[in-house]
């Protein structure tokens, strides 16, 4: 299992060292061709420490040239190059180089460097792509200004882009066409971008709290403009909402976004010019469901947010990546949850953070926010680095407060302005303007694991006193982990449901020892807690209370996360006992009474807010039941959950029924949200009166969102209208690549019994393809992730299917192609059979030839 020769190598923070000279100036020009790309890169270098003349630059899969320095060709015989890198001797403490190299971004199919997406040129050069461009030193604690030229044939690529303000245009002598563009702000090789193509250009502007005037550019393929007005708004709401939430100012003169098909992840934040993802840019309401419409908000917002953190100041080395990640994430939750409903908005990032960093933290590829040492950077864009970091800075915001945590992020940018700097450098800067001390804290940035809290409590009514004992343990990070300092946001309350501490938002308790124990004076009679309000801390809570105190808390709680939360817990609850009783005689094949006491009073109560009504009244998804057993059961989950859904939607037909009806062709969100939660209890009876109602909803639709839930109730169903109407919406949407995603997508998560024919059958569909990143995610991905009881067959078909595509797409996207192996690592939570399985399917990856350093990782550690 162990390679020799071909393990590829790790690095370590503690090995980190400053570089011996820094490049302060890039003039660079790309003459793009068809067969040959060319880049000419002028360098100004200054010795930035000790250590010697050797100057080593990085680059990969290009052709040199020619090196000069100083003015003087180098002749082959003075510098040492290998595939990784070019090495040759500084004259002095100050000199110039100019390197010419040869790329053919035609070629390039890993979509990281210069590549080509629908026939334009494009970059990725996040995390180490700015190499496979031109030799360089592309580690993100240099930082240079940019001058970039780029030339080409004008008919083919008028638009020509790059970072900064365009400084001027024209023809060459030649013919060809060329463009300036001057970037006056140092920053990392990560942050390039080069755009050009034949494009579309969507323009509006936005004035600046000083007044300035920005232009405003999204490039889209010519025929998508009018599917650009979302992602504009939402931009000059980022714009509008960072100064008045942060005090942060746009910098140049223009903003672009140009939205590219064949990306590897949702977007990139280079300095003012964004690339993205399609699918985070364009929408319209027929073809967009109103989670791609939340989607492109959020993820708008996240791009435009790195300007101040993460461009302006950016990372010292990868290790910190969660500096600028974990904080822009905060940044963007709290921007939708300005935009929207934000007890609806908390609930989806939890879900989210469940679903994804949950699992990661308790397998086998489970690291701290800051890992100590990774073999390949790509692999660590993680939900760890992302979501848990981000909830690590929502800790820092909880224990500062708003007015503090606004004193220490204002010093944090007047300090490191223009720096490259670490996450200690963040959490001091943090302390430092607000006056608390963070020391405790600190932890969460090196200790891996999900803590895991139990709570007792104790009421004396003769004293009136009661107690709170909580304790918290880290199994991951080893018993003798220190333990971390937690907040508890807490709410005491009374029998009639009212708060026994003042403000609805509770109270705040420092969690800071394995066990500490919390009194409270003069409590009239035993009250219900209400405990980690809005999620403050991301825990899971081991001990469970009483399914009374729950429906109690569902029915009560002020606190909305909470409310939705005990819903939950009910629902869990009752699926696990149904999972548990599979194979006994008393399985029931209904939730408990107590459980449907609770969902029969939010089928009436009409003063929820109807996207909260919604949420509350899902069951939680298959996957995450499955998480709260030591080994799933995936076919009882599967069972129990199907079963629950069916006698809901008997038991409860009529008030679902009115709730479709009264939430039936209104222009609202929640409303949409509402009536396709009803139609899915409704569907899961499989009364044909439904199902028709299903296939009704499927023709009229007038929106994306209604179409797509209608569709994905018949997918799961044998009736005619299963073919019909994907066949139907095929036809429909033939030519948007987006929408056929979808389509996609929803094939590849259903259940019935023939979904692995069918998945395996679309692989050859002419419309699916290994070369895009969205194809791949939407059929190969969503089977993986999303449709447990086919992936976890226990013919092991699934498992075989998956290894097969992580090996073919090693040979032409290995970031694409390592991010699928994790739901492999999960071996350990399944059963002896299932293990054997998903073991032998990571066995065949490494055994895999020319296995890149992104899959040999991630296969390698899943079977640790
Ligand atoms: N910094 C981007 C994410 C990103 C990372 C790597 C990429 O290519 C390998 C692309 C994008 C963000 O956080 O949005
Ligand atoms: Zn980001």
């Amino acid at each position: 299992m162990t390679r020799t020769s071909q393990t590829p190598a790790t690095i370590f923070l503690k090995d980190y060292k400053a570089p011996t000279f820094r490049i302060t100036d890039v003039q660079l020009t790309v003459e793009l061709g068809e067969e040959t790309t060319r880049v000419t890169s002028n360098l100004s270098f200054s010795r930035n420490t000790d250590g010697g003349q050797q100057v080593r630059l990085h680059g990969e899969n290009l052709t040199l040239v020619s090196l000069e320095v100083e003015g003087r060709e180098i002749p082959p015989a003075e510098y040492t190059h290998t595939d990784k890198d070019l090495t040759f001797l500084a004259p002095s403490d100050q000199f110039t180089a100019r390197i010419v190299t040869d790329i053919r971004p035609q070629d390039n199919t890993e979509l990281e460097g210069l590549y080509k997406s629908s026939g334009n040129f494009c970059t990725q050069c996040e995390a180490e792509g700015f190499r496979k461009i031109t030799y360089f030193m592309d580690r993100p604690d240099v930082m240079a200004t940019f001058t970039t030229t780029v030339i080409g044939d004008g008919s083919k690529y008028p638009v020509m882009l790059s970072n900064g303000n365009l400084d001027g245009h024209g023809t060459l002598k030649d013919g060809r066409q060329f463009f300036r563009w001057v970037d006056p702000h140092p920053k990392p090789a990560y942050l390039f971008a080069l755009v050009a193509g034949d494009l579309a250009c969507v323009s509006d502007e936005f004035v600046t709290m000083s007044g300035r005037r920005i232009d405003l550019k999204i490039y889209v393929e010519k025929g998508d403009e009018d599917k650009c007005a979302h992602a504009m708004q939402s931009l000059k709401n980022s714009m509008k909402w960072d100064e008045e939430k942060y005090g942060r100012e746009y910098d140049l003169d223009i903003f672009m976004i140009v939205a590219v098909s064949d990306f590897n992840m949702g977007a990139m934040e280079n300095k003012g010019l964004n690339v993205f993802n399609s699918k985070y840019v364009l929408a319209s309401p027929e073809t967009a469901t109103d989670a791609d419409f939340d989607g492109i908000e959020s993820v708008i917002a996240h791009e435009y947010f790195h300007n101040w953190t993460g461009n302006r100041i950016t990372c010292r080395d990868w290790f910190q990546l969660t500096l600028k990640e974990g904080l822009t994430v905060f940044r963007d939750q709290q921007f939708s949850a300005d935009m929207n409903s934000a007890a609806v908005k908390r609930i989806e990032d939890v879900q989210r953070l469940r679903a994804a960093q949950f699992p990661e933290d308790a397998g086998p590829l489970a690291h701290p926010i800051q890992p100590q040492s990774y073999v390949e950077i790509n692999n660590f864009y993680t939900a760890t680095i992302y979501e848990k970091g981000a909830e690590v800075i929502r800790m820092i915001h909880t224990l500062l407060g708003e007015e503090k945590f606004r004193k220490g992020m204002d010093l944090y940018f007047d300090r490191h302005d223009g720096q490259a700097v670490t996450t200690e450098e963040f959490v001091a800067a943090l302390e430092d303007g607000s006056g608390v001390d963070l020391t405790q804290f600190r932890r969460w940035y090196t200790q891996p694991g999900t803590p895991e809290i139990t709570v007792t409590d104790q009421y004396d009514p003769a004293t009136r006193r009661y107690s709170l004992t909580v304790r918290q343990d880290n199994p991951k990070a080893g018993p003798k982990a220190p333990p971390l300092h937690i907040p508890l946001s807490l709410g005491l309350l009374d029998d009639q449901g009212h708060e026994l501490m003042e403000g609805a938002a509770g109270n705040m308790l420092n969690l800071t020892e394995h066990e500490q124990t919390f009194t409270f004076d003069d409590i009239p009679a035993r009250p219900v807690p209400s405990l980690f309000r809005n999620f403050s801390a991301p825990v899971k809570l081991g001990s469970n209370p009483a399914d009374e105190r729950l429906d109690f808390l569902f029915k009560n709680d002020s606190d909305p996360f909470n409310r939705w939360e005990a819903g939950q817990r009910l629902a869990t609850r009752c699926l696990l006992d149904m999972v548990e009783k599979h194979d006994s005689p008393e399985r029931p094949n209904a939730p408990s009474g107590t459980f449907m006491d609770a969902f029969a009073a939010l089928l009436t109560d009409e003063d929820l807010d109807p996207a909260f009504r919604a949420a509350a009244m899902a069951l939680p998804g298959e996957n995450y039941i499955g998480q709260q057993m030591p080994i799933v059961a995936v076919d009882a989950i599967h069972e129990a959950r199907s079963a629950s859904m069916r006698s809901i939607g008997t038991r409860f037909e009529d008030d679902l029924t009115r709730i479709y009806n009264q939430n039936s062709g209104q222009d609202n969100m929640g409303c949409r949200r509402l009536k396709n939660v009803a139609l899915s209890y409704l569907t899961a009876t499989e009364s044909e009166d439904h199902i028709l109602l299903a296939a009704r909803q499927y023709r009229e639709a007038t929106n994306m969102t209604d179409r797509v839930a209608a569709l994905g109730r018949l997918v799961d169903t044998d009736h005619p209208e299963h073919d019909a109407a994907l066949a139907d919406f095929y036809a429909r949407w033939e030519t948007d690549q987006l929408v056929i995603d979808k389509w996609f997508t929803l094939q590849a998560m259903a259940s019935r019994p023939q979904a692995m024919d069918d998945v395996e059958g679309l692989l050859k569909h002419p419309a699916f393809t290994l070369l895009n990143p969205n194809r791949v995610r939407s059929l190969i991905g969503a089977f993986a992730a999303g449709n447990p009881v086919h992936f976890h067959s226990i013919s092991g078909r699934g498992y075989r299917f998956l290894s097969d595509r992580i090996m073919e797409l090693n040979k032409t996207n290995p970031q694409i192609a390592a991010r699928l192996v994790s739901p492999l690592g999960q071996w350990r939570r399944y059963s002896p059979e299932r293990q054997t399985l998903m073991k032998e399917a990571l066995n065949r990856i490494l055994e895999t030839e020319n296995l890149s350093p992104h899959v040999f990782e991630m296969t390698n550690k899943s079977l640790n």
